[in-house]
């Protein structure tokens, strides 16, 4: 067995998130044509400080199917691009309207909400510029294809209007106590798969992609994103009730406040770390087909589970 330096995620990452940080700099270095204010609040959300998992995933993701970071860099940049930009407009007094991101101040905070909204489309556009000019055409056609899906009204965007709508903030929408247990849960999920699980599974999917993966590896990937997205959320529901403000960078408590759904306010605290456990397991199991180049994404699994901001 080949133990790569970059066997651990940690490791990995360490590596490759400077790398990513100066990718995304060049990519957002505009021309004289971008107001300086705009360019700034661009520059602001997308270079603050964030865990990069999406580009990271894009790049373990290439590694494991024998493809090159170099290669699948500016897949790696999209998807922290269509991050970034559901970041800010999620922040928007309109919708989750949050003043801490990334440890600090929401764009909109900074910048005002015309230039908060504008630097979220700049970023949106950005990373489908960024992904047309990927060689060769074909493999742009396809990675381009996939993340507008992904990112569109049938998942990302879905999966947020959906939420919206079960906190009450869509005129008609079905209250949430309308519901039983179960159809909550159903619900709760469909809302993850779209809203967070697709942005992951894409950014994996792009990484092989670039790596001009086989189907055998895309499907183990699309087993163990759709299981890594699921855990990932989990998460984040669990470190609202449980962690710091210091630690997440952002404002904690929320959900619960809000009496919004959440898998620990649906299936309590200690059945949604197991959960979150078994899928884990599952998410490793399903990467068999990837034997050792898979290192770094079976050690990803586990720091989803275990992370703690
Ligand atoms: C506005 C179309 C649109 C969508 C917004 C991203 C999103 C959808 C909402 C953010 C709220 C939220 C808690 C989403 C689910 C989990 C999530 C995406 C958390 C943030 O991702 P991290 O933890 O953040 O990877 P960093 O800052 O580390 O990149």
């Amino acid at each position: 067995m080949i133990h790569t330096p970059t066997s651990t995620f940690a490791e990995f990452a360490a590596t490759l998130r400077p790398q990513v940080d100066a990718a995304l700099s060049r990519l957002t270095t505009f021309d004289a044509g971008c107001p300086p204010t705009l360019g700034e609040s661009i520059r602001y959300s997308l270079l603050a400080p964030g865990k990069r998992l999406r580009p990271l995933l894009a790049l373990a993701a290439a590694q494991a199917c024998g493809g090159s970071i170099e290669e699948a860099m500016p897949a790696a940049c999209a998807v922290e691009m269509i991050h970034c930009y559901s970041l800010v407009h999620d922040d928007l007094p309109a919708m989750d309207d949050d003043d801490l991101r990334r440890g600090r101040p929401t764009n909109h905070k900074q910048y005002g909400e015309g230039i908060a909204v504008l630097a979220g489309d700049a970023l949106l556009t950005l990373a489908f510029e960024t992904l047309a000019r990927l060689q060769p055409a074909e493999t742009a056609v396809r990675c381009t294809t996939e993340l507008a899906h992904a990112a569109g009204a049938a998942r990302l965007i879905g999966g947020q209007a959906d939420d919206l709508a079960q906190e009450g903030k869509v005129p008609g929408a079905l209250p949430a106590v309308d519901r039983s247990p179960a159809e909550s849960l159903a619900l709760l999920e469909s809302i993850h798969r779209r809203k967070t699980g697709a942005m992951l599974l894409v950014s994996l999917r792009l990484g092989a992609l670039a790596a001009e993966a086989d189907d055998l590896r895309l499907a183990a990937l699309d087993e163990y994103g759709t299981r890594l997205g699921l855990v990932f959320q989990i998460m984040d529901d669990l470190l609202d009730v449980r962690g710091t403000e210091d630690q997440m960078g952002k404002r904690v408590g929320k959900d619960a406040a809000r009496g919004k759904l959440t898998f620990p306010g649906l299936l309590g605290v200690e059945e949604s770390l197991r959960r979150a456990q078994a899928l884990t397991a599952e998410a490793v199991a399903a990467l068999g087909p990837l034997g050792n180049d898979a290192e770094v994404l079976e050690d990803l699994a586990r720091y989803v589970v275990e992370r703690n901001h």
